[in-house]
């Protein structure tokens, strides 16, 4: 599958409305906010959701995304933007008041971001139990996944996700490895206290495993070897259904962003 842009499945690229609120959230509990009755959302949208997303050999945060909605089994459309061309700007602006992929329209709404699209799927597919059902364990995954999400900024740097290079030689300067032995830290740890058997990060296929994915695609490219005690990490996303769909599809895109070419 090549070309620039592609809507997949039903439906072309249309304009969106975001709908935006801000609001002090103080206190709730299961049913309120702040004294007001806590609206979930509309449970099933009646449109069938749209993700926007980048280029899947390079593009880390779309993979999160589009990983998070096909493992819970949500169908949805997928609409993708070519990164870096003199039009990719234009292009995501039409969709992302952040200017950035991933986005995900649910009918009129319009959320971007990899976190809030998380949060957002989470909350109304609540069936899908993508957080870990006992409060403190969400607490940690909640951490881990917010962790990736503002951190590891060596590894962002030198070691870009290639979905289809293999045997990349980067250097391992001190604050890189420091990254990569806080991975290992979160995933062993994960491994003795919640994964169980699944090979999850907590037992069920959950947010952070779609947070980590790429993590798993990086260390691979990069040959970075790993303990037994987070070795069995990779094996399990990568022998998913669909992180193999979106390593075929990486595939047979035929950009190359030369930035994201290290270790030749
Ligand atoms: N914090 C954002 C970061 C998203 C992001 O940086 N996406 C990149 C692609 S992986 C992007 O859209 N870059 C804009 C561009 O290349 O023009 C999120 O988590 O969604």
């Amino acid at each position: 599958m090549a070309g620039a842009e592609y809507c997949v499945q039903a439906g072309q690229a249309t304009d969106h409305t975001c709908q935006g609120q801000t609001e002090n959230v103080l206190t709730h509990d299961a049913n309120t906010v702040n004294g007001l009755p806590w609206d979930p959302g509309t449970r099933v949208t009646s449109m069938k959701p749209k993700l926007i997303i980048g280029n899947k050999n390079y593009s880390t945060w779309s993979l999160r995304s589009w990983l998070l909605l096909r493992e819970a089994g949500i169908d949805f459309d997928e609409h993708r933007i070519e990164l870096d061309t003199p039009e990719t700007a234009a292009k995501i602006a039409r969709f992302s008041p952040g200017g950035t992929v991933p986005v995900l329209q649910l009918g009129d709404l319009c959320v971007w971001d990899t976190l809030a699209i998380a949060e957002t799927v989470a909350e109304r597919w609540p069936e899908k139990n993508l957080w870990p059902a006992d409060a403190d364990v969400r607490a940690h995954a909640r951490s881990i996944c917010a962790e990736m999400h503002s951190g590891f900024h060596m590894l962002r740097e030198c070691m870009p996700m290639n979905c289809r290079a293999m045997g990349r030689q980067v250097p391992l300067p001190d604050a890189l490895t420091d990254d990569i032995d806080r991975i290992i830290a979160i995933w062993s740890d994960c491994h003795r206290r919640f994964s169980g058997d699944s090979g999850w990060l907590f037992g069920d296929f959950s947010v952070a495993d779609s947070m980590f994915a790429p993590v798993v695609l990086r260390f691979r490219t990069y040959g970075i070897n790993l303990p037994e005690s987070a070795g069995f990490y990779p094996h399990r996303v990568l022998e998913s259904e669909a992180m193999q769909e979106w390593l075929a599809a990486a595939e047979c895109e035929i950009e190359v962003i030369e930035r994201e070419e290290k270790g030749r």
